[in-house]
C-alpha cells in the first residue's frame, strides 16, 4: 500500500518514499511519499486560498459539516480503527474505545462548543454618566499547522483539527512518520462531508518535513503535541516571525496513594495510567508513591497485575497491551531499563524483551516492568521514558508525598490536569495542557477557541 501527501484535494506523491512499520512484526506495511520544503510549501498556499472561503462560512454551516465528518467517521469506524492498528500496534479494542471513539466525540464536542460560545460583553461607564459597550469578536488566526505524534494518532489529531476548522481556519497536517494513515484517510472524510479541497492538507515525513512547515511563512500558528525537544525546536523556528504556539509536550507524572484508599480501586487505577497503551501516552504515571503501611500490598497487588496484562495479536479481544511503536523507541525504553539496573533497582516484573514466538518476536515488544529501589535523583525517575514502566517509592508523610510528586521539571497530569481517584477520564470543555516542561497553553472547549482565533475588541460609545 502507498500513501500519499493531500494538497487541494489532490493526492499527491513524490520522488522520496519510505517504508512504515508494522510495529507488531517488525515487517513493511506501507510505503509513504515524503513531501519536501517544494511540496509543503504548495499545501501551505492550498491552505492560504481556501483560508477566505472557509473563514466566510457561517459559523452553524461549518459546525453542520463538522457534525457530519463525525457521522462519516462512524459510518467507517471499522476502517479507521484498522489503520490506527496497522500504525500503531494497539489492541483493536483499545482503538475502538479509545482512539476513534474520540475522534467521534472531537468533532461533536467542537461543533457544539463553536455554537454555543461567545466572548463576554462589557458595559462601560463614561465620563458625564454615558456607557461605552465593549463586545469582542473572532476570526481565524489563518492557516495553522498541525503537527500530531503517534502514540494517540487519530485523537490528538482531531483533537486539534476539529476546533481549529471550527474557528474558520484552514490547516495543513504533519502526522507522525510512524502513523500516516489515519490522517490520510481522515481527508476522504472531510471531502465526502462536504469540506471544501484545501481546508484540509496533510503532508508526511520526518523532522525535515516538520521544519519546512513551521518555518514556512504562510503559516500562521503552530500546534503540536509530542516530544520537549520537538517542542523547542519548532519555538526557534517560528521565533523569528513572532507566531503563536500552542504545545503538549511530554510528562513525567506522578500518582500518590494514600493508605486509606480503597486498595483494588487503586491498583485498577494504577494498572490504566502506568500500562495503558504500553505507557505510551503523555498522561501515563511512571512514578508511584506509596504510603509506607500499605507500600508492600501495593507493590505485590500492581506486580500481579502487571504479569495479568496479554502481550500479542492486536485483534485478539483477549490482548490488553501492545508493542512499542519502533524497535527505535525501544532502544531507549531498554536504555532506561538497563540505567535502573544499574543503579541497583530491584526489578519486581519484567525488565526485558518477552519472547512472544512467530512473526511477533520482529516486533517492538517490550515486558511491563515495576521497580523499586530508585529515588528521585535518579534518571529514570527524572526522565519521561514512554513505556509501560514505572518505579514504586514510599514515603511517610502526606507533605512529603506532595514535595516527592512535584520535585520535577514536568508538569502534566497533576499540574496542568489533576485526577483524583480517577486517570484519563475527559471532559472536552476543560482545559486540558501542562506547565514548565510539558507545554504552553490549554487546549480544550473555550480555551481551544482562544488558541484558534484573534479577538478584536470593539468599544462602542452610547
Ligand atoms: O485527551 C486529550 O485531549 C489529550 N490531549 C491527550 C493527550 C495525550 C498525550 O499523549
Amino acid at each position: 500500500m502507498e500513501l500519499r501527501n493531500v494538497v487541494a484535494g489532490e493526492y499527491v506523491g513524490s520522488g522520496e518514499l519510505f517504508d512504515k512499520v508494522d510495529p507488531v512484526t517488525g515487517s513493511v506495511a506501507a510505503r509513504v511519499h515524503a513531501a519536501d520544503a517544494g511540496l509543503v510549501d504548495r499545501a501551505v498556499r492550498a491552505a492560504r486560498r481556501a483560508l477566505d472561503g472557509w473563514a466566510a462560512t457561517p459559523v452553524p454551516r461549518r459546525a453542520a459539516l463538522l457534525r457530519r465528518v463525525a457521522d462519516r467517521i462512524e459510518e467507517r469506524f471499522e476502517e479507521f480503527v484498522a489503520a490506527e492498528v496497522a500504525d500503531t500496534g494497539k489492541p483493536t479494542t483499545s482503538a475502538r474505545e479509545l482512539d476513534v471513539a474520540r475522534a467521534v466525540a472531537n468533532f461533536r464536542a467542537f461543533a457544539d462548543v463553536v455554537s454555543s460560545a461567545g466572548p463576554p460583553s462589557f458595559l462601560t461607564d463614561r465620563p458625564g454618566g454615558r456607557q461605552a459597550l465593549n463586545y469582542a469578536v473572532r476570526s481565524p488566526l489563518g492557516v495553522v499547522a498541525v503537527i500530531v505524534p503517534w502514540n494517540l494518532p487519530l485523537l490528538l489529531l482531531t483533537w486539534k483539527v476539529a476546533p481549529a476548522l471550527a474557528c474558520g481556519n484552514t490547516v495543513v497536517v504533519k502526522p507522525s512518520e510512524f502513523t500516516p494513515s489515519t490522517a490520510t484517510l481522515l481527508a476522504s472524510v472531510l471531502s465526502d462531508a462536504g469540506v471544501p479541497d484545501g481546508v484540509y492538507n496533510v503532508v508526511h515525513g520526518f523532522g525535515t518535513t516538520g521544519h519546512a512547515l513551521v518555518s514556512n511563512p504562510g503559516v500562521d500558528g503552530v500546534t503540536f503535541t509530542g516530544s520537549t525537544a520537538t517542542g523547542a525546536s519548532i519555538m526557534t523556528a517560528v521565533a523569528p516571525r513572532v507566531r503563536p504556539v500552542s504545545f503538549e509536550l511530554g510528562g513525567k507524572n506522578a500518582a500518590i496513594v494514600f493508605a486509606d484508599a480503597s486498595l483494588d480501586l487503586a491498583l485498577d487505577g494504577l494498572t490504566r495510567s502506568v500500562f495503558a497503551n504500553s505507557g505510551q501516552v503523555c498522561l501515563c504515571t511512571e512514578r508511584v508513591y506509596v504510603q509506607r503501611p500499605i507500600f508492600d500490598e501495593v507493590a505485590a497487588g500492581l506486580v500481579e497485575r502487571a504479569r495479568g496484562l496479554r502481550l500479542g495479536d492486536p485483534s485478539d479481544p483477549a490482548t490488553t497491551t501492545g508493542p512499542l511503536i519502533s524497535r527505535k523507541h525501544r532502544e531507549k525504553v531498554l536504555r532506561y531499563y538497563r540505567m535502573a539496573d544499574e543503579l541497583g533497582a530491584k526489578a519486581l516484573v519484567g525488565g526485558g524483551i518477552p519472547s512472544l514466538g512467530g512473526a511477533l518476536d520482529g516486533g517492538s515488544w517490550v515486558e511491563p516492568t515495576l521497580w523499586t529501589g530508585l529515588s528521585n535523583v535518579d534518571r529514570p525517575m527524572r526522565e519521561e521514558i514512554f513505556g509501560p514502566c514505572a518505579a514504586l517509592v514510599p514515603f511517610d508523610t502526606e507533605d512529603e508525598a506532595v514535595a516527592l510528586a512535584n520535585d520535577t521539571e514536568y508538569g502534566l497530569a497533576s499540574s496542568g490536569l489533576s485526577w483524583v481517584n480517577t486517570w484519563f477520564l475527559r471532559d472536552l470543555r476543560s482545559p486540558f495542557g501542562g506547565v514548565g516542561l510539558s507545554g504552553i497553553g490549554r487546549e480544550g472547549g473555550n480555551y481551544s477557541l482562544d488558541f484558534y482565533s484573534e479577538l478584536t475588541n470593539v468599544c462602542v460609545a452610547l
